[in-house]
């Protein structure tokens, strides 16, 4: 049987990020993609320009439509950009009883943009982190859901217990915005320190493609943290493997 997972997301043209580097990273796992577009963007290696919403209506169209026919064995949600699109995606989760939900709480590009409206993280917290298996947030992304403000692997800590009690059953935090180093926190209950060190240089898509690596071993089978140690392996090897194509961030090649 062919392993299906579905990316949520928004399109980058560049393809660095959003759903064509989910598809590429699903790809590179065995995994058939399928994929549901909930915002577009204008940008390049060196920044978003423009954001483009799609209805909250059609996201909730493409949803149904394609999940009445085909059952996908992990969903990845990324930029959902507005309110209406993240309750369209909760509601699809509930309605058809999706498993292994990876919810990435996208909010700044890499170049400081807002990549969602104002009261999407409130509605992140109480109508799709219930629903989640794991959300990936980085050390920013922590900060503005949990409400703490992170300098220390403790106030990581602190942040993943607090998002942890708005539902997700695990909280893994991307510690590669923090000064000094990148370990990674599994929170499932209890903490789980995954070590690696900073990549020199500036990425493009990083939370993007860890995250669609994690949905893709969940697709497979494995359990959250052997999940997430397989998706911080394959962020070694991306970083590898990134390049420089325009005159901004460096890209993955996955
Ligand atoms: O990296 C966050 C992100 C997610 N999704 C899309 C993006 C970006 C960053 O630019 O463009 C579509």
């Amino acid at each position: 049987m062919m392993i299906t997972a579905l990316t949520i997301a928004g399109f980058d043209p560049s393809g660095g990020a959003g759903l064509q580097q989910d598809l590429k990273v699903f790809r590179s796992f065995g995994v058939y993609g399928l994929s549901v577009v909930a915002a577009l963007t204008a940008q390049n290696s060196a920044g978003v320009a423009d954001v483009a919403p799609v209805a909250g209506k059609f996201v909730a169209r493409q949803l149904d439509v394609l999940l009445a026919d085909m059952r996908p064995l992990s969903v990845k949600t990324g930029m959902l950009y507005s309110v209406e699109n993240v309750n369209a995606v909760a509601r699809t989760i509930r309605r058809y009883s999706l498993a292994n939900v990876v919810a990435d709480p996208v909010i700044l590009s890499s170049t400081g943009r807002s990549l969602c409206m104002k009261n999407v993280p409130a509605a992140v917290r109480k109508n799709l982190l219930p629903l989640c298996t794991v959300v990936t947030p980085n050390i920013h992304e922590a900060e503005v859901l949990s409400g703490i403000g992170i300098r220390t692997e403790e106030d990581m800590e602190k942040a993943a217990v607090r998002i942890s009690e708005f539902g997700a059953e695990a909280v893994i935090i991307t510690g590669g915005h923090l000064a000094g180093s990148a370990n990674d926190l599994v929170y499932d209950g209890h903490a789980h320190w995954l070590e690696g060190r900073r990549a020199a240089g500036e990425y493009h898509g990083t939370g993007c493609t860890f995250s669609a690596a994690l949905a893709a071993s969940l697709a497979r089978g494995k359990g959250v943290h052997e999940a997430a140690v397989i998706a911080k392996a394959f962020m070694r090897r991306a970083f590898r493997k990134s390049f420089e194509t325009g005159k901004g961030m460096r890209l993955f090649n996955v």
